[in-house]
């Protein structure tokens, strides 16, 4: 393909998801898959015998209790010492009953805990009027798109056929008998480990009068729902290529069809392509949170590569880059998108790859720059023409919200208070789209890069620019920081702003930049690197590491660099303690987790201990960023 293709994975929820829909489907898992969760559950389990919500978080009911079902649905038995282990620890704490709620919900869809004890996922909703802010249509995708095939599935109140198997795991998960369980109290019980983003009273109040409305649901109303709800998903598999946005609705959406029709062409097609979410390494096999990072990665390597000047050298590798950045931009619209509350798509570019079909803004921003950067190397691979670019351009144009910022798929469609209905337990800011700072660098970047090239636009590009700017002089805090949300953290959002800042125009020594640049300095360490761990993102609090993180302490360099501190003491000995850190093959050892999501899930970008030290050498040896 060309890209540059690296590991990508960090949760630990979604296995449990995969092995179960497999379950349910009645299909069989490649043995390959089974041996390798196995043995990566394995390696993930804490000494306290419990799974955390990622690969770097304590134990969480719902990880323990969900993999724990996993396990046994691969065939591991329950006096096996990891099983016991678990129950130990998960028995005490509540078991099913205290899981978060997407893990009661698989729970459920298998027959291992009871619709009474769930909290209610109307698909009457999609039927309120549009302007209403509770109207799904204006959540973030990812949440619009996980609770639309959930409450399609809890609308037919879908079990699967019980076995010898499920009904022995069923036992297995509680202190008390199954048949004693009052599931109406443990309908708001959620474990204080598994609960980062607590319920709201509003939350809970608002589903206790939809439990009283499901009561007395009329069956006309929820079949008009039902039929919305399918017609919506039958729009997103269809348009990402049964790929889906994420492989929590990707694995839903496939159940929802087994249900609809048990073995029909869109149920294989979902399992054709389920492979596609697992990685493969040494510790074991896990399911990403994106069915690629491709995109994402290839962008970034070739801006380290091109940067670094040996492009010479690489000129295989990017030729191949170009050939697939072209090759994966967006060219076609979702039909009927309206309809389907679909934005425009054609122009832009994914996270992962084109077929996925959703578009990203900061995706799309970094792969431009990354295809005008390699222009003038005259690779012999096709690029995207002038009008296609101009399409991208577009694209980004149209994705600004009108406080300036930049969301990720779509512009913000709801006000900020829906985060009281935010059910997910373990996310925080998960219910509409924001404008993020890190969004809005890799935007502005492309517009300011591509400006002089469309004299039809400057207009259009400077005022959003300006925009732009003003949105992110309102969000600097008063340590001179900015708070990223997709990276780890502080420095993540620090760098992000400075490069947006540069590419603007805004000049070294506006207060902004100076100050941004001296909180960058105050927290160098005395081994000229920088560290700084997920409670960061989790605390929203600058928390360090016990040693100097690699990836902290590139974008950190990266940062200054954009402040124009090139020739800096700083800088100096941060690149020093990179250098020192490189081992003789010429990487980087892996440490803590680099990126993050929703505040609190650790999200693990392998490609960055190879492109960020790469990049943040070459640009501290050009004086640039
Ligand atoms: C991602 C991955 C990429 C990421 C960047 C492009 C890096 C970011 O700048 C914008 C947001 C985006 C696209 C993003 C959004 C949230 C995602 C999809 C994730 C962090 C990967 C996993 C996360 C998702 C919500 C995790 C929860 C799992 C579900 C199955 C819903």
């Amino acid at each position: 393909k060309g890209s540059f293709r690296a590991e990508y994975a960090g949760t630990l929820f979604l296995i449990p998801y995969y092995v179960g829909t497999y379950a349910i489907l009645g299909e069989p898992m490649p043995p390959a898959m089974r041996e390798g969760f196995i043995r990566y559950l394995t390696s993930q389990q804490h000494d306290d015998g419990g799974w955390g919500l990622d690969i770097e978080s304590k134990s969480y009911v719902v990880s323990s209790v969900t993999n724990y079902v996993a396990m046994r649905l691969m065939g591991v038995a329950a006096d096996d010492e990891r099983l016991v282990r678990a129950r130990r620890w998960f028995l005490p704490h509540g078991g099913g009953l205290a899981a978060s709620s997407w893990g009661k919900f698989l729970l459920t869809i298998l027959g291992l805990y009871e619709y009474d004890g769930l909290n209610p996922l109307l698909p009457e909703l999609w039927l309120l009027p549009e302007w209403m802010p509770l109207h799904p249509s204006r959540y973030w995708v990812h949440c619009r798109m996980v609770y639309l095939p959930m409450s399609y599935l809890y609308g037919k109140r879908f079990v699967t056929p019980q076995s010898p198997l499920l009904r022995a795991i069923r036992d297995e998960l509680y202190e008390q008998p199954y048949e004693q369980i009052d599931w109406k109290k443990a309908r708001h019980r959620v474990a204080p480990t598994d609960s980062y983003a607590p319920y709201t009273r509003t939350l809970r109040l608002g589903f206790d009068a939809m439990q009283v409305y499901e009561r007395g649901h009329s069956e006309k109303l929820r079949a008009k729902a039902m039929a919305t709800v399918l017609d919506h998903i039958r729009v997103e598999d269809e348009s990402s290529d049964f790929v889906c946005v994420g492989p929590l609705n990707k694995v839903l959406d496939a159940i929802v069809w087994h249900v609809e029709d048990p073995g029909c062409e869109r149920v294989k097609k979902h399992v054709a392509r389920m492979p596609e979410y697992v990685w493969f390494g040494d510790d074991g096999a896990k399911v990403k949170s994106y069915n690629s990072s491709e995109v994402w990665d290839t962008a970034f390597a070739v801006q380290a590569i091109v940067l670094s000047g040996q492009t010479a050298q690489y000129r295989e590798a990017l030729t191949g880059a170009q050939r697939f950045l072209e090759a994966e931009q967006i060219l076609d619209d979702v039909p009927d998108a309206k309809r389907h509350y679909r934005d425009v798509r054609r122009g832009g570019w994914g996270f992962g790859t084109r077929d996925q079909g959703w578009p990203v803004s900061d995706c799309t921003g970094e792969a431009l720059k990354a295809l005008v950067l390699l222009e003038p190397l005259k690779l012999p691979a096709k690029t995207v023409s002038r009008e296609r670019m101009l399409e991208g351009i577009d694209l980004i144009l149209a994705m600004q919200n009108p406080d300036g910022g930049f969301a990720t798929y779509e512009r913000t469609r709801g006000p900020k208070w829906l985060e009281l209905f935010n059910p997910s337990d373990f996310f925080a800011e998960i219910m509409v789209e924001y404008s993020y700072l890190e969004c809005t660098s890799s935007s502005v970047q492309a517009l300011a890069l591509l400006r002089d090239r469309f004299p039809e636009r400057h207009e259009a590009i400077d005022a959003s620019i300006a925009r732009a700017v003003a949105y992110w002089r309102r969000e600097q805090r008063a340590d001179g920081s900015w708070e990223g949300f997709w990276g780890v953290c502080f420095t993540y959002g620090t760098w992000f702003v400075l490069d947006g800042l540069r590419a603007a125009g805004v000049p070294f020594d506006d207060p902004a930049v100076v100050r941004a640049a001296e909180f960058l300095e105050s927290k160098q360490r005395p081994d000229g690197g920088w560290s700084e761990t997920i409670e960061s993102s989790r605390q929203r609090r600058y928390v360090e590491a016990e040693t100097s993180q690699t990836v902290q302490t590139s974008w950190a360099i990266l940062g200054l660099l954009a402040a124009g501190r090139a020739s800096s003491e700083a800088v100096r000995r941060g690149c020093a303690n990179l250098r020192a850190k490189q081992r003789d093959d010429g990487s980087w050892e892996k440490e803590h987790v680099a990126g993050v999501t929703n505040r609190n899930c650790a999200i693990d970008y392998v490609s960055y201990w190879s492109i960020f030290p790469v990049w943040a050498l070459a640009a501290s040896t050009r004086g640039e960023g």
